[in-house]
């Protein structure tokens, strides 16, 4: 009988192991950094995020908000008691959906390494964070990204930085032995900064030979916001750091910091397509940049879910579609059609995510190209595409729920005027002559350009097309 149990125990405990080690999650770490310039999101925001991580298979998230004053810009000043109720909380309801909450510090700005200032700032540092870990705090991440001048330079010394960051690890871990290994974002962050031709940058050289093994570092990919990282890509950058563990990636997609309205207060295109063309494999630890708009966020970060979890199966499309079916209900259709003409991220030095409406401008191209040679054409796919994005935009301008018309209603009301200025397009294509309102309504689309942006090469070129085709 013990012979039977004792077997019986030995195989339950090999399946139990065997399991642990087959199910591994591919990616130890996978979360969210809110790693954005402009309004932070609210404790609710971060709340309700934490709750959609776990149901999303997302086990982690660092707070640092670029315009948290005591985080950055005066990150050697305590934090007032209501901010650190605030993060209390925080820390609270991360550890009841298992989510892992690191506290992020920016302190580059006016760092000091040396002399008695060094030895002060050592302290400040080592100070703030003693102060969250009394809140439940367990991991920290000191960043060091976006400490350029005006010339695009940076001062720093890689190896000054990294023995800084080993030194405040090793003595709070003396004091502490409960915490995980720190985190950090090196100043050269993305690979072809590391690198000058085929040489290593001192900089990144003296910091990649210097850091802690265990620390984790963070890049962001070849660009700071680029189209993607290969397995390749990601080779080189760990041919850079030789850390057994591998490099891990700060994916800046679906932030939307860079495209801000002139009021600061709010981002001109929202980034609604899915994440793609990461690595398969060989990822210890991914964190996404979210965009201030959180509830418009979670398109993309449902699909982060499904890529972190799966990365080998990951088909980001069918993902994309899973998301909006969850998130809108009876509205999905709909807001497919708004999110597909408001994907792709562009600007002089960014680069990311699926071609807005490809269906849209394949359409428009065959219109075009007959139109360029005098020549009629079908219109009835463009035109069916055009009605339904006014339906559209109408739709979910009447029936979305406040808390995301709060954070879309400009770009809805401009893909309405869009879809109108593709509507006049079409009419005067038919009618061989300019319909004079598309002028009027292509300056009102200019004028609202500067709080909304969408389908710039897709829906809104067609009307620049017509418009340049028939006189301006
Ligand atoms: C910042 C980040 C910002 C993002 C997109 C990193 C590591 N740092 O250029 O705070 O949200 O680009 O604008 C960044 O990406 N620097």
């Amino acid at each position: 009988m013990m012979k039977v149990l004792r077997t019986a125990f030995l195989v339950m405990m090999m399946t139990l192991i065997f399991s642990a080690v087959t199910n591994a999650a591919p990616v130890p770490l996978r979360g969210i950094v809110e790693g954005f310039y402009g309004t932070p999101w609210t404790n609710e925001n971060r709340i309700d995020m934490m709750n959609f991580c776990r149901e999303h298979g997302l086990n982690a998230y660092i707070y640092a908000p670029k315009n948290d004053p005591y985080h950055r810009d005066k990150w050697r000043e305590p934090y007032p008691a209501d901010k650190l109720a605030e993060i209390k909380t925080l820390v609270e309801t991360a550890k009841a959906n298992n989510i892992r909450f690191t506290f992020a510090i920016s302190p580059g700005l006016d760092l000091k390494y040396t002399g008695s200032e060094g030895e002060q700032d050592f302290k400040a540092l080592v100070n703030k964070m003693n102060t969250m870990y009394a809140l439940g705090v367990r991991s920290f991440a000191i960043f060091f990204d976006d400490l350029k001048d005006s010339k695009g330079r940076h001062h720093e010394d890689g190896k000054k930085q990294a023995e800084l960051l080993n030194k405040v690890q090793d003595t709070f871990h003396r004091m502490h032995k409960d915490i995980v290994p720190f985190i950090t974002v090196p100043t050269e962050y993305f690979y072809n900064d590391m690198i000058d031709g085929r040489k290593i940058k001192s900089y990144t050289k003296d910091f990649a030979e210097t850091i802690d093994e265990k620390i984790v570092v963070l890049y962001t990919g070849n660009g700071v916001v680029c189209e993607g990282i290969s397995d390749n890509d990601l080779r080189n950058v760990n041919d850079i750091y030789q850390n057994d563990r591998g490099i891990g990636i700060w994916w800046n997609y679906p932030v939307n910091d860079y495209t801000l309205r002139p009021d600061g207060k709010g981002n001109s295109k929202l980034a609604l397509g899915p994440i793609q063309k990461l690595p398969t494999k060989n990822m210890h630890a991914i964190f996404f940049n979210p965009m201030g708009q959180e509830n418009m966020s979670k398109i993309a970060l449902a699909t982060a879910g499904e890529y972190t979890n799966a990365p080998e199966i990951y088909r980001p499309q069918q993902a994309w579609e899973k998301a909006i079916d969850e998130q809108f209900g009876n509205l999905a259709y709909s807001m497919k059609i708004f999110a597909t003409h408001s994907q792709h991220m562009e600007n002089s030095w960014a680069k990311c995510g699926p071609a807005d409406a490809p269906n849209f401008t394949a359409a428009a191209n065959v219109v075009m190209m007959a139109a360029r040679k005098g020549r009629t054409v079908d219109l009835t796919s463009l035109e069916a595409q055009i009605s339904e994005m006014e339906l559209a935009a109408d739709t979910l301008l009447t029936r979305l729920p406040q808390k995301y018309l709060a954070e879309c209603k400009p770009q809805l009301e401009q893909f309405k005027r869009i879809a109108q200025a593709d509507k006049l397009a079409v009419a005067s294509l038919k009618a061989g002559k300019l319909n004079p309102s598309l002028k009027t309504l292509r300056a009102e689309i200019e004028r609202n350009a500067k709080t909304a942006i969408l389908s710039e090469q897709a829906a809104l070129k067609f009307v620049d097309d017509v418009l340049e085709l028939m006189g301006k």
